[in-house]
């Protein structure tokens, strides 16, 4: 079986469902770009298996959520991982409507006085077991190197489940990464552009106290005259595309996705 231009696809649908099947599936061939159209060639069979075993895993998925927000054990979260990723779930898809959606609904339980810090950390502490199955998938894939970025959380934040997702797949696409963690002081940041000459800073920030920090951040870029070099992505639950507009950021992403398709654009446009 030949391998052959199979379709058309748009290239954000590209990115989000088939970002994953598309660097993991050594059939595919290659996937050109015009007009934000992209051919992909490989084979047929393999990308119809994939589109079908998400539908088919919605439930096993669904189960991903409620086994996290529910508080069940660890070893239910990696066997379903484990299961849907054998099915050829992306790992992405996992990530966002099984784990983090789980997560929500632990943060709403929280908000509502049902669950107290130690739920919150031992949601963490599945959802860290779920992703070092999922890692590795979401770390495949070696190509050109496409840019270098500083990412890490602001000061007073210690939240970096979303920031390190974002990393692995940054890195993946071939972002060499310096990840300053969590609880990072502005100037710890404007130190590590400097050295790297990173075009890009990477903020997660999931705390409404987290806000005035980024614009710390910002400002004092503004004023060690990095700004204009640089590139401000914004990213976790905290922040919006308009809070991003407002401290001078360049964008805020909803999801981790999102936002490498944002580096990606102005890598290229540099
Ligand atoms: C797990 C968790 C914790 C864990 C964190 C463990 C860890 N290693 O990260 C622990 C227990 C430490 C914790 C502590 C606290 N938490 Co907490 N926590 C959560 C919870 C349940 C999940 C967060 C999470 O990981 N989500 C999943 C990830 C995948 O989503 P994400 O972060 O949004 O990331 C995605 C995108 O946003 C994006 N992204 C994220 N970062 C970046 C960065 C860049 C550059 C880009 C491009 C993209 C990007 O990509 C990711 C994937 O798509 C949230 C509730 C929620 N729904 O968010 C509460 C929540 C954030 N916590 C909350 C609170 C109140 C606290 C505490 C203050 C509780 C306390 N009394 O001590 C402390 C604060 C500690 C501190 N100083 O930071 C509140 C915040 C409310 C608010 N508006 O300020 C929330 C919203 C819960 C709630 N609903 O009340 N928490």
């Amino acid at each position: 079986m030949g391998i052959e231009p199979v379709f058309r696809v748009h290239k954000c649908w590209l990115s989000s469902s088939l970002f994953q099947l598309s660097s993991r599936d050594s059939e595919m061939k290659a996937a050109g770009s015009n007009d934000g159209v992209h051919t992909l060639y490989f084979r047929r069979e393999r990308l119809e298996e994939c589109c079908e075993a998400s539908e088919m895993c919605a439930d096993l998925i669904t189960d991903i959520a409620t086994t996290i927000g529910e508080l069940q054990d660890s070893g239910r979260v990696k066997e379903l991982v484990s299961t849907l990723l054998s099915k050829g779930v992306p790992p992405l898809e996992i990530v966002e409507k099984g784990l983090r959606r789980g997560l929500d609904v632990v943060g709403r339980r929280y908000e509502k006085g049902e669950y107290f810090l130690s739920e919150l950390l031992f949601a963490g502490v599945l959802v860290g077991d779920a992703l070092e199955i999922l890692e590795p998938c979401l770390r495949q894939r070696k190509v050109e190197k496409e840019g270098v970025m500083v990412i890490g959380t602001v000061r007073g934040d210690l939240h970096d489940i979303g920031k390190n997702i974002f990393k692995m797949l940054a890195q993946a696409s071939g972002f060499e990464v310096h990840d300053l963690g969590v609880d990072v002081d502005p100037e710890a940041f404007v130190k590590e552009l400097r050295e790297t000459k990173a075009g890009i800073l990477g903020l997660s920030a999931l705390l409404s106290t987290s806000k005035p920090e980024v614009k710390v951040v910002v400002d004092r870029l503004n004023q060690a005259g990095l700004r204009r070099k640089v590139r401000i992505l914004l990213g976790g639950n905290a922040v919006t595309k308009d809070f991003a507009e407002e401290v001078g950021a360049d964008g805020a992403a909803l999801n981790a996705v999102e936002g490498l398709k944002m580096c990606r654009k102005w890598v290229v446009r540099k």
